[in-house]
């Protein structure tokens, strides 16, 4: 496809390329990454209307038409996990927003191969100041037999085990970035004609990084190392190009998405009150981990790599030092003694 004479590759055409340097490989990662990228068309839409609320009614009310207008969150997990349903890829879906996974039962979704974890709408109390938001993605494949339907272990596995992971920022464009083990594109959205376009081919992140972000305001609870690599960040040393600049939205996907293409570190780390953390394992921190590391940075817990942490439960949440990696690396000069922590 062209575009102003310029060679448009589409996400489909390009995962078909992929695909055609394995052999053996069936298409079937690139049938789901194409099913999950049109679920995220559809939460587009429907996030793109969020500031029309004092014309359509804001989510969670009904609207002129007396119908409930659905929560933008709610209205995302609906989406992927229908849109999931009726893929012929999927045999079962963990969320965020779901206390349990849901293992699909129908002939073709006993028999698919892979399983994927989602956090719907990341970022969610953005959508009211119209800051970017997303939607977070991991695909396993499945270690429970074929022919009937997938189980807590399919979901339950460490983050090195993922086959392919992205995100979905809906922001001032709408972009998805994905990562499989080799290596990791970014697809803007074209509305004029609705597909996904590689805008971003073989994104890295920098080894080098001029900014922090995190919560600053919890600086009061986080453990005296934590707090004594914030002093380094702030440190007057032009040399060793200190101090950094802070930079938050408060939207992971948004700081991960400017880390990535900027440099730097983000961080949710422990605390007095969340002493994981308040990021999820299987949702945020695994497939944000396994994208920075495959474009050659580092992400960890402050004492494990993140990809390799065990989980023990669906939701469970961990600290993060993630981004480029001589600053994650000086970050854990710091804050490896975790023990001491509050
Ligand atoms: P959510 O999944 O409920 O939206 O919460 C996760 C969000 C992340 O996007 C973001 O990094 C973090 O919460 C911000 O938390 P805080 O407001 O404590 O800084
Ligand atoms: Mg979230």
């Amino acid at each position: 496809m062209s575009f102003n004479n310029k060679k448009l590759i589409t996400l489909d055409e390009f995962t078909i390329r992929q695909t055609r340097q394995f052999p053996n490989a069936t298409g079937e990662l690139s049938a789901l990454l194409r099913d999950l990228s049109l679920a995220c068309k559809m939460i587009n839409k429907q996030v793109n209307k969020a500031g029309l609320v004092d014309i359509i009614g804001k989510y969670g009310a009904t609207n002129i038409q007396g119908e409930e207008q659905m929560k933008l969150d709610i209205f995302s997990d609906e989406m992927l996990i229908n849109v999931l349903r009726n893929s012929s890829e999927c045999a079962g879906i963990a969320s965020e927003e779901n206390d349990d996974f849901v293992a699909f039962d129908d002939e073709y979704s006993v028999n698919s191969k892979y399983v994927v974890l989602f956090d719907p709408l990341d970022g969610s109390s953005n959508i009211d100041v119209n800051a970017p938001i997303g939607t977070i993605f991991s695909v396993y494949r499945r270690v429970s037999p074929l022919g009937q339907p997938c189980t807590l272990e399919d979901f339950q596995q460490p983050g090195t085990r993922q086959m392919a992971a992205g995100y979905i920022i809906y922001g001032s464009s709408t972009m998805l970035v994905y990562a499989t083990k080799l290596g990791v594109n970014g697809f803007t959205l074209e509305p004029s004609i609705g597909e996904f376009c590689l805008s971003h081919p073989e994104m890295k992140c920098k080894e080098n990084g001029k900014i922090y972000s995190l919560n600053q305001g919890n600086t009061c609870k986080l453990a005296d190392s934590t707090k004594a690599f914030l002093e380094y960040c702030m440190q007057d040393d032009k040399e060793n190009g200190l101090p950094l600049s802070h930079r938050y939205i408060g939207s992971m996907v948004a700081d991960l998405h400017r880390t990535l293409i900027k440099g730097g570190i983000f961080m949710y780390p422990a605390d007095k009150k969340n002493r994981n953390g308040k990021l999820r394992l299987m949702y945020e921190c695994n497939p944000m981990a396994f994208i920075v590391e495959a474009a050659g940075g580092l992400a960890s817990t402050g004492t494990q790599r993140i990809l390799e942490v065990q989980p023990t439960e669906l939701h469970q949440r961990v600290p993060i030092y993630i981004g480029s990696r001589n600053l994650v690396s000086k970050a854990l000069e710091f804050v490896s003694a975790t023990s001491e922590l509050v």
